[in-house]
This record gives structure tokens, sequence and C-alpha cells, in this order.
């Protein structure tokens, strides 16, 4: 029998946990409970050591050596975990890709006058396109913008040459690296047509060279997927900004029609905002005080960053927002979105509405999604839930009290509009400066998920608060960053947490952002959003005139659970940041696999460490992960001189 865990030992909020004993009271099953059921985990997949690539198989290496050493075919463990290991790179950079081409067909829709968006930020539009070497002179904005996106466009069309975003955004001197090794992709849909090819029986079996392909899916998840993403959202919605907002399960309110929006692509939702506003009226007709739009997982992070708009629910407790009893609607739109919502929404008046013609859940309403006719369908969507307000039953509403006050919205540019005001001319030299003299003994972007099998919240903060403690700047994205906002470290409470020259310097920016400090951890938005970090960071390491993998930088996803977050660490890696995961990578099967991932291979040079200057660190104590990134932290700061 399994042991069903106590609310307190699934989450650290005590929100989360209130909101799980009420479901379990009223006999509601959600994502905590089947990890419970789950419990006993297969031997073979943990390990990476089950092939259904043909059907020679199932084949499955016992992980003891005990059984069979090879599959059918003659695979070995190697090759059957360096395989395993591809196809979640391939799920996360093909996710991440698609969300980088959607855009960029709407931004394209929207020059042609074809979709009822506006360019919000032409700055970006313009920056973007003289980054691109795009002719700007005499040309309209919508010219721009048109020129724009087909440039995106090619990154999923072109042949020959590397993919545009590289060229634009990739640091030169990672750039070497990965040519010399010949892992720069060309265009995103060809990598992963490739990827899935090498991947299938009798392709590729060289565990280090399936290795590298993972590298690849890396690449085309962080330069397709998110820098195209992050920069094109930018240009239609706005580059974010310093903003208020308020994250809990409290963010829902009793007397207003409640809609969340959950999944990772703001085009609809930004609609749904708008329309939410344009039809507030009509929701006081049906007896409420207006319509609250709340966010949950990436589509959450990206209208809090640009709209305010309150956070409800990171990943692993999504299905909770609805036991509250006053959800009218959950509208989904890509990724991590739980196909048990609609078991959960069965349980009372909510409507789960997908908006994807891919992304579909039985039972669900289906609302199409096109740019084209976003704003039918968030008419439409808005209209629904304001109809379903009628249906809610008062007697099941429970919404806990108290909410935490934050601030978002620190995208590259906002970190330099503040630090342009100890130095206009080099806006990044304070923070340099900060480094080098060790006010800042490093930075650490703790990004990534929350996991039903793990205790939520708990990696993340921990992570985060020992690096804080010891003046490690800290930067957050995804479902992270809703933990960290939860715990106060993203208003100035969050202070007390911080080393004493990290505390005075976060002090001393907030004054130059209207704010009595800069928060403690700084959140620079969605999972498409771990550009930014990236991008501070190449920006850092030109200025200084050496590689990525010289900083004192490094990365921790400590509660992962989506193949996402573990091909935006390989994209990480691929420029020398060292990478945490707290959840196992499922790659133990393999000693050469797992040994070149952390860097433990007598031969260091063709291991990650060796080949990129940053490695996997597998560790699920939280305390111990953030000893050994400090070690690596002082380990490259020592090779810098500083
Ligand atoms: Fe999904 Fe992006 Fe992970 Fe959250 S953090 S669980 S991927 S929503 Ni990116």
């Amino acid at each position: 029998m399994a042991k069903i865990r106590e609310p307190e030992e699934v989450s650290k909020d005590t929100q989360v946990q209130q909101m799980l004993a009420v479901a379990r009271s009223r006999g509601i099953e959600t994502a905590f409970d089947r990890a419970d059921q789950m419990a006993a985990r297969c031997p073979f997949g943990s390990a990476g050591l089950c092939c259904r690539s043909c059907l020679e198989g199932p084949c499955r290496i016992v992980p003891n050596g005990s059984g069979p050493r090879r599959g059918v075919c003659g695979s070995d463990a190697d090759t059957l975990v360096a395989r395993s290991l591809l196809n979640t790179m391939i799920q996360g950079a093909s996710g991440h890709a698609e969300h980088g081409r959607e855009v960029a067909m709407a931004l394209l829709k929207t020059a042609e006058g074809k979709a009822p968006y506006v360019i919000r930020d032409v700055g970006k539009l313009m920056r973007v396109a003289k980054g691109l070497n795009l002719e700007i002179e005499g040309k309209s904005i919508n010219e721009v913008a048109k020129a724009v996106a087909l440039t995106a466009l090619e990154d999923f069309q072109k042949h020959e040459g590397v993919m545009n975003w590289i060229e634009y955004r990739g640091h030169q001197k990672s750039r070497e690296i990965w040519d010399k090794l010949g892992i720069t992709p060309v265009n995103a849909h060809l990598e992963i047509a490739k990827a899935v090819t090498r991947n299938a029986m009798g392709g590729d079996a060289d565990p280090l060279n399936l290795l590298l392909g993972s590298v690849t899916m890396g690449l085309v998840d962080g330069y397709s997927g998110l820098h195209l993403s992050s920069d094109l959202q930018d240009i239609l919605f706005g580059t974010p900004k310093a903003v208020k907002f308020n994250y809990s399960l409290a963010v829902l309110d009793e007397k207003q029609i409640n809609i969340a929006v959950h999944g990772h692509i703001p085009l609809l939702s930004e609609k749904i905002v708008e329309w939410a506003r344009t039809l507030e009226r009509k929701a006081l007709t049906v007896g409420a005080e207006g319509i609250n739009i709340v966010g949950v997982c990436c589509t959450g992070n990206e209208l809090l960053m640009r709209q305010g708009v309150h956070a409800a629910s990171s990943f692993s407790s999504q299905e909770l927002v609805i036991v509250t009893g006053a959800l009218e609607a959950m509208v989904v739109d890509i990724q991590c979105i739980m196909p048990g919502i609609q078991q959960v929404a069965e349980c009372f008046h909510t409507e789960i509405i997908t908006t994807m013609p891919h992304v579909k859940i039985p039972g669900a309403t289906h609302v199409n999604f096109e740019p084209e006719y976003a704003d039918d369908a968030a008419r439409e969507i808005v209209e629904r839930a304001i109809r379903n307000f009628a249906k809610r039953d008062p007697a099941k509403v429970v919404i806990p009290g108290g909410s935490v006050e934050a601030y978002a919205g620190f995208s590259v540019e906002q970190i330099c509009e503040v630090t342009a005001k100890i130095n206009e001319d080099k806006p990044l030299q304070p923070l340099i400066d900060a480094i080098k003299d060790g006010t800042i003994r490093g930075v650490a972007a703790v990004i990534g998920c929350t996991n039903p099998r793990e205790p939520q919240d708990i990696g993340n903060v921990t992570v985060a608060k020992e690096l804080l403690k010891n003046n490690v700047l800290i930067v957050t994205t995804g479902c992270a960053a809703h933990s960290l906002a939860k715990y106060g470290l993203m208003n100035e409470d969050g202070l007390e947490a911080c080393g004493d020259s990290l505390k005075a310097l976060l002090r001393q920016l907030g004054q130059h952002a209207g704010l009595s400090a800069l928060p403690p951890a700084l959140h620079m938005g969605s999972c498409v959003d771990n550009s930014r970090p990236l991008d501070l960071l190449s920006a850092i390491a030109d200025e200084l005139d050496v590689p990525v993998s010289s900083l004192p930088a490094v990365g921790s996803c400590p509660e992962t659970h989506s193949p996402k977050a573990l091909t935006i660490g390989t994209y990480f890696m691929a420029h020398g940041v060292d990478v945490h995961v707290g959840v196992d990578p499922q790659v133990s099967g393999s000693n050469l696999v797992a040994r070149t991932l952390t860097g433990s291979r007598e031969d260091k040079e063709i291991t990650m460490d060796g080949l990129f200057g940053g490695k996997l660190i597998v560790e699920s104590d939280p305390v111990k992960a953030a000893a050994i990134l400090l070690e690596r932290i002082d380990m490259k700061r020592k090779a810098l001189g500083i």
C-alpha cells in the first residue's frame, strides 16, 4: 500500500495544505494523491534503461547487471540511456520551438494587418531588427515587423548556415565551441527531425554523439524557443518593467467572476485581460463585482510581468485553484496543463476551456484560437465565464486568506535602466564592480518547476535562501519564481535573507527604481524568459571580454518535472554555466552518460565541463546543492582572479 502524504508533507505552502485537505474531504483526487499512488517507480525507466523504439522490444536492461546487458538490436545501457535523454530533450526543445513559431506567426499577421494586435514596443522592434542586420531606414513599423517575423520564421525553414537568432544573440566565444563540434543548429525543425531520426532503431548508437545531439536540442530550445519568443513577445506586448502583483491562492475573489489563464503563450490571455476590462459592466448584471483574471504557471508569469495580473498557482497545485469553488473558467493554451483539471472541474461549476487545436482534453470546452480571430475567442471565453457565475455554489466556496505582495518585471532592459542611473555610459558597470569586489559573490538563476512528487516550494526556497545569505544575487523564472514570491523573496521582507553586502546593494539600487529596495529575487518572467539571464550574462561577459563560462554564475532547478527544464538546463550548460537539478534526471543506468554530464570522468576533456565549462550537478538535498553551487562560484572567481 502506497503511503499517502499528509498535506504538510506535500507543500510548504499552508494555503495549498488547506486546499488539499478540502479536496480530500470531498473525495477529489489531485496530482499529489496520484503521485503517492505511483510511489513504486519502474526501476528500468528511472535509470533510463527501458527502450520502446521498435517492435523487437520493449527491451529493458537490468540496472544491477544481473539480466540481459543488451537490447535485441544490440544497444547497450550507454546507448539506451543516451537515447532516452535525447528523447526528453526533443520534447523540451519542440515545445519551446513551437512557442517561438506561434509568436512569430502572430507578429507576421499583425504586421500584415490581419491580426488584432498592436506593436507595443517599437524601440525593441527596432533594436531586434538592427541586431538581425535588417534594413530599417525609411521603413514603416509594420514593414520592419514583417521583416523581423519572416527572419524568425527562417529559423524553422532554412537548410544552410546557422539559425538567425544564434547569429544575433549567441555569445561569440560559445559559438566557437559549438561550431568546432559541429553542433550549431541550422533550423529548429530540421534539427528536431534529425534528432528523432538519429534516435530511432538502427540510428545513432554512439552515446557521446547522442549526448552532443542533446546539446543541439538545448541550443534549439534556447534560440528558436527562448530568445526568439522573449524578443517577439516584448515587441508585441511590451518589454517588462518593474510591476507589483500578489501571489497565492487568496488572489481569487469571492465577489468577482474569476478566470484563470494557464499554460505558456500569452497571445490569447493578453486579449482575455483586455476583454475582461471591456465586459466589466456585464459582470455587474449577473451580480458579480467585476472580473478577476488570475495566473497559473507561465501564462500567469507572462501576464504578471507585463500587466501585474495576480498569480494563483504554480504547476503542482494547479488543480487546487479549482477546488476553491470560486473559479468560473480555467483557460489553457499549451504545456504543463494537467488533464486532471477536468476531473476536478467536474466537481464544481468551473469550465475548462482549451484553445489550441493540438492541445485538447476530453470533456473540456474548446474555443479555438487563431491570431486573426483573437478578439472573438477572448470575448467568447469571458462571456462564458460571466454566464457560469450563476452556476457557482456558494456552499462550496473556500478561498484561503492572506496573499503576499511581490515585485516582478526585471527584464535586462529594466535592470539596466536602474543601473544606468549610477553609470549612464556603462549601465552594467555597477553590477560588474559589485561582482569584482565581492559585494555580489555570484549570480544564480533559480528556475524550473514544482513537481507533485516533491514537497512543493521547499527545494526552490531553500536553495535561494542559502545562496542569498552568501550574497549570491538571484534571478528567477517559471514556477520557481512562484515559490520565491510566496515566501517574501520578491519584496522588502526578503532582504532579511540576504548577506550584508547584497542587502546594502539592493537597497542602493532600489532607490534608483523608485522602490525602498530591489527584491532579492529578480523575477525575469516565464520559462521562455530564461533567455533573459543568459542575455545578462552574455553582456557582462562581453564587457569583461571573457566567455560566459568564466563568470561566477550558476543555474538551479531544484524541483523540476518538465523535459523543458532539462533542455533549458542543457542550453545553460552549453554556455558553460553549471546547472543543478534536484530531481533525478533518470540517467543513472549508464555510468558513461552520467559521468559525462556531471564531469566526473577521468578523461575530463570529453565531459560537459571539459567541452563547455559547465556541468550537471544532481543533488536532491537543497542545502548540499547550494554548498556545491557556492564552491563552483568560488572556483570560477578564483580562476578569474577576483
Ligand atoms: Fe511548467 Fe512554465 Fe516548469 Fe512551471 S516552470 S512547471 S515547465 S510552467 Ni518553466
